[in-house]
């Protein structure tokens, strides 16, 4: 049997589904996903592993347009994973479309690589969608246009398919026993952000980075892990957002936080929260670099 090798990239509008698609794609909650857009801010790796091929699924951030330092950087995680993936899924949400915006992205994509991806399969009828491929097939002269829910299962797998069959033969890179490269440590801070994102209203989502200050292993003598992560704000007045009355908010987050890691790593955690304020970092290319988003 022949074996399949190559990368897909996941790109399109914020909030189209892209994390959910590569969450369902690895049968793991790889990437945190929520309901406000521009969650995702690094490129995300995810490892399928299949007797025929391995896949590498390469979630990106939300594509959009701003001259905000931090939303720069999000876009050059774009533009650099377009240039890496063997395919690449264009995923659009069809009851939220940025003509523009989808045009703009499409014109970055070679196409030779694109197979278009609606997503959310279940918020629109057969002939809606009977009328979405057409025109974007006369527009945009993509053949390959196919629907699925990536939240509900649909269409996910014969998804995969069409991805292997444009792969070239290769060995597999990763172990295949993988289905992430990325270590615990930084899935665990985005566990932290996610809950931020759930909790916090406004601007706060926007402003956050999570940094793990300290992230110690269990030993023979203590079977916890002890993580103690940093809620970076940009203003005394968001950090005491973020701590709530009486510390009521961030203590919230940690709780649920900590019930997260402690599924993921499975093992008992001791996670300490703390808020601390870097005055502009979203606008600082350093700190932005800091905190990996570069
Ligand atoms: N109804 C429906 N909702 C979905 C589907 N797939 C994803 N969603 C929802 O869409 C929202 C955004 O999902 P994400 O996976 O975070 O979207 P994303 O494209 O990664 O967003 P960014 O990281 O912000 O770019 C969440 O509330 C998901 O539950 C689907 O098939 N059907
Ligand atoms: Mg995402």
């Amino acid at each position: 049997m022949s074996f399949k090798y190559g990368h897909v990239a996941l790109v399109g509008e914020p909030n189209v589904g892209k994390s959910t698609l590569l969450n369902k794609l690895v049968g793991e909650q790889l990437a945190i996903v929520t309901p406000k857009p521009q969650t995702t801010r690094h490129r995300i790796a995810g490892i399928i592993n299949r007797e025929d091929a391995q896949i590498v699924v390469l979630d990106t951030p939300g594509f959009h347009f701003s001259s905000k330092p931090l939303n720069v950087a999000m876009l050059e995680v774009v533009d650099n994973v377009l240039q890496e993936a063997d395919v690449i899924c264009l995923m659009l949400d069809p009851k939220a479309m940025n003509a523009q915006l989808n045009k703009r992205l499409f014109d970055r994509i070679p196409k030779e690589k694109v197979i278009v991806v609606i997503n959310k399969a279940d918020t629109i009828t057969h002939d809606e969608f009977e009328k979405m491929a057409t025109s974007i097939h006369t527009d945009w002269g993509v053949k390959e246009i196919v629907v699925i829910s990536a939240l509900h299962d649909i269409g996910v797998s014969h998804l995969i398919s069409l991805i292997i069959d444009r792969f070239t033969e290769g060995q597999a890179l990763y172990p295949r026993d993988a289905y992430t490269q990325h270590p615990t440590r930084f899935l665990a801070a985005e566990i932290v952000r996610a809950q931020v994102f759930l909790q916090m209203g406004e601007e706060i989502p926007y402003i956050t980075a999570v940094a793990i200050d300290e992230f110690r292993e269990p030993t023979a003598e203590n079977s916890v892990t002890l993580i103690r992560a940093a809620i970076v704000v940009e203003k005394e007045s968001q950090k005491a957002m973020v701590i709530g009355k009486h510390g009521a908010r961030i203590k919230e987050i940690g709780v649920k936080a900590r019930l997260q890691i402690e599924d993921l790593i499975g093992s008992k955690v001791f996670l300490e929260l703390f808020v601390r304020v870097e005055k502009q970092w979203t606008k600082d290319r350093d700190k932005i670099k800091e905190f990996g988003y570069v």
